[in-house]
């Protein structure tokens, strides 16, 4: 059983700025990352909430970073904007992008974001939520480190590759999902293993291509996909649309780049964002009113929405004024100097 703190919600963004500021980002990439981490932490995401400073830490120590490199973008006449991250982690190019994403959008019908160069931890939700709160659609993946293999397969060749999606929704929140499209997140099989609990059935195998329940076996052998060929074939359309697409690396040359050293994969990022006024001719209204109809089916049976439990957790935790946090991760985070 993972013994579990009370950290005041306030302290999550300091205690993230000063773990980041230590180790040697500049002031722009800690306030950002800190943001981030704050925003998953908040919604009880602790897969990749301040779990996730020990990777940026490790990311630093690596060596291949830039803590201080801000973004470019990269002026184009079309729906692209391209930004480069100039070897720093993707959030700060990401967020500095945002604006001129939603304006060209709005502009064109759709428009896509590619992000070069970077490095890459995080949570998409954040991202998406952000296209979904100026009132478009929006959708984002990218590919990570060769940890997991292919269907049929036994040896690491695709990331865990998320893929997130926000639809806006009138005076309600957002339908949302992002997940990884391996059974389990890299992330949550650490979390397994820091909690010394074995992982279900169907999400690893060893060296060998034998199926394991134990996380550090699964971590030095293969994750899989979900849902077998279909979660597959979704992992190697993220490598092709994050990665060949947008001029990147896919996981696999991810994982060389990093020479062994652990830490933050390297690869680019696309974020593709729809605007429901120019796709339905108009007539938005009518069209989520249908969208609400599908959403009222779905509740009605009893099923929920993806991100309900992460809205709620966002509520209770808000209103509380504290998080739940490992007490191990808490004082690891201390070790750092954080
Ligand atoms: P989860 O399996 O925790 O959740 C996936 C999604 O499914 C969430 O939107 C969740 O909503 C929803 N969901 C869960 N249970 C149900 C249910 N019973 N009914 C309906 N919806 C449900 O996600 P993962 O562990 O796969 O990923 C966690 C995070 O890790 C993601 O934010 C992802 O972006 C990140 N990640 C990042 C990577 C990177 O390279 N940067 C790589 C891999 C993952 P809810 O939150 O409300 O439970
Ligand atoms: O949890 O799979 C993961 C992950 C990879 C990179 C960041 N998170």
């Amino acid at each position: 059983m993972t013994e579990m703190v009370q950290l005041p919600l306030d302290e999550v963004r300091a205690l993230s700025v000063q773990t980041l500021s230590d180790v040697g980002y500049g002031p722009r990439h800690a306030a950002a990352i800190a943001e981030m981490l704050y925003q998953c932490q908040r919604d009880d995401c602790q897969s990749h909430g301040l779990f996730r400073l020990l990777m940026c830490h490790q990311t630093m120590k690596a060596g291949k970073i830039d803590g201080h490199a801000l973004p470019r973008i990269v002026p184009t006449d079309s729906a692209i904007v391209r930004v480069d991250a100039r070897d720093a982690m993707s959030i700060l190019a990401v967020n500095e992008a945002m604006p001129l994403l939603i304006e060209k959008a709005r502009k064109f019908g759709m428009a896509a974001m590619a992000v070069n160069n970077c490095f890459h931890f995080s949570a998409l939700w954040p991202e998406v939520e952000r296209l979904s709160e100026a009132g478009l659609a929006g959708l984002s993946m990218v590919p990570s480190h060769s940890w997991v293999a292919p269907a049929g397969g036994k040896r690491g060749t695709l990331g865990t590759n998320p893929l997130a999606f926000s639809w806006p929704r009138k005076n309600k929140d957002p339908f949302t999902f992002d997940f990884a499209t391996s059974g389990f997140a890299r992330g949550e099989i650490e979390l397994y293993l820091r909690a010394g609990k074995p992982l279900p059935e169907g999400v690893a195998v060893d060296a060998d291509g034998n199926p394991t329940t134990d996380p550090q076996v699964a971590l030095d052998g293969a994750m899989l996909t979900f849902g077998g060929y279909k979660g597959s074939a979704l992992s190697i359309m993220i490598e092709l649309m994050a990665g060949p697409l947008i001029d990147d690396l896919t996981s696999s040359e991810s994982m060389a780049f990093a020479e062994g050293q652990g830490g933050a994969p390297y690869h680019g990022q696309i974020i593709l964002a729809f605007d429901p006024y120019r796709l339905s001719g108009g007539r938005v209204a009518d069209n989520d009113a249908r969208a609400e109809r599908l959403f009222a089916d779905i509740l009605e049976q009893g099923a929920r929405l993806p991100s309900q439990r992460r809205f709620e957790a966002r509520a209770r935790n808000c209103e509380r004024g504290y998080v739940e946090v490992p007490k191990a991760l808490l004082e690891d985070l201390k070790r750092l100097g954080g």
